[in-house]
């Protein structure tokens, strides 16, 4: 692969590559594809954690015009002056973001808001961003984070009973919790700008932006919506990286690291990431991290691990609170598990 690095005052340390562009006339159609409504959905879900830690979801519940308004309401924030956008920043952990993710250096073609799912967290961004007119803003967020979330659940006790774990609300109960720590963002991945087309033109190189780099989420499950531009990729168990097809009436659903420990390593934490490929229309996609309590304590679930078949957990015990702190010590494409694992190779 030839990397090649444009000058930093155009494209700001960002990697543009000469191969490996995403050809997205080979998208991935092996993805699994699951009806909530069908009432094999349970297996479903379970096969599709195990085998790939992603999944879209079709027949969902959330309702269309919740979507479209907070889309609407995401364009006409980002449609804004840089000057009333930076107004909404940083993102000091909520906020809103240019280019840099993260604390440790980490940067993407992207601009973003990202914030805790709570109500005063909501209440806080509404008023940074639409300061004349909140409320609009404040109950489309609300409304789109309550439905997420409770179709996430909804998806989570599948997951459970599918285990043949008794309690179907042992892990969705923990999103649940009023203390749960869920996050939301919405990113605006950049269109190309002219000097960046010029410089690619004049040095006869294909631009290919990273917008998100690869990696892990450190929740439970995240739920994933965007427009109908492409550019998202997951990573199959073998390393190869493949384009998922865009669908906006969807939501792409994926295993995040706390998921992996409490099932003992059968779900897969699946490593993603985004490109820029559509200079024409913009990515946009509002993302929503189901996470624990702060202090839960994240363990395998007693039942995912068989000693009968001389199986340990697989991981260390630790707080959600303590591989958050970890987590924010480390780089996107870090692997944040491999710390917490009770063999390391
Ligand atoms: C990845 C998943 C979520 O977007 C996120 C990200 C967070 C951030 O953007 O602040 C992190 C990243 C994410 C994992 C490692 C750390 C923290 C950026 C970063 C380099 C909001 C999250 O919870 O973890």
């Amino acid at each position: 692969m030839v990397a090649v690095v444009l000058s930093p005052s155009v494209t700001e340390d960002l990697t543009v590559t000469k191969t490996c562009k995403p050809n997205n006339s080979s998208y991935f159609t092996a993805i699994p594809v699951i009806d909530l409504q069908d009432p094999n959905a349970k297996t479903l879900i379970v096969n599709a954690c195990q085998e790939f830690g992603f999944f879209k979801v079709v027949n969902h519940g959330v309702p269309v015009k919740l979507i479209s308004e907070l889309e609407s309401l995401a364009i006409q924030f980002f449609n804004f002056s840089q000057l009333q956008k930076d107004r909404a920043g940083p993102p000091n952990p909520s906020g809103y973001g240019n280019k840099k993710i993260g604390p440790n250096g980490d940067v993407g073609w992207i601009e973003y808001l990202l914030l805790k799912a709570t109500h005063d967290s909501v209440s806080q961004i509404s008023s940074s961003i639409f300061p004349e007119n909140p409320d609009v803003f404040r109950c489309a967020l609300t409304e789109y984070i309550k439905e997420v979330k409770e179709m996430v659940c909804r998806v989570l006790e599948m997951a459970v009973e599918g285990l043949g774990i008794s309690d179907k609300e042992e892990i969705s109960k923990l999103l649940r919790d009023e203390n749960s720590d869920c996050m939301f963002r919405l990113n605006h991945y950049l269109p190309y700008t002219p000097e960046l087309l010029q410089t690619a033109a004049m040095r006869n190189i294909n631009l290919n932006l990273i917008g998100f780099g690869e990696h892990t989420d450190p929740q439970i499950m995240s739920a994933v919506r965007s427009n109908n531009t492409p550019g998202l990729q997951f990573s199959l168990k073998d390393g190869t990286w493949v384009s998922v097809p865009p669908d906006p009436t969807s939501f792409f659903l994926n295993v995040g690291d706390t998921l992996q420990v409490m099932t003992n390593g059968r779900f897969k934490s699946v490593r993603h990431r985004v490109y820029v490929v559509d200079n024409v229309r913009s990515r946009m996609s509002m993302i929503f991290f189901g996470g624990p309590p702060m202090g839960h304590k994240i363990a395998a679930l007693p039942s995912m691990i068989r000693e009968e078949q001389g199986e340990e957990s697989l991981y260390k015990d630790f707080t959600w609170s303590e591989y958050k702190h970890s987590a924010y010590k480390t780089r996107l494409a870090d692997n944040r598990l491999s710390f917490f694992l009770k063999n390391a190779p």
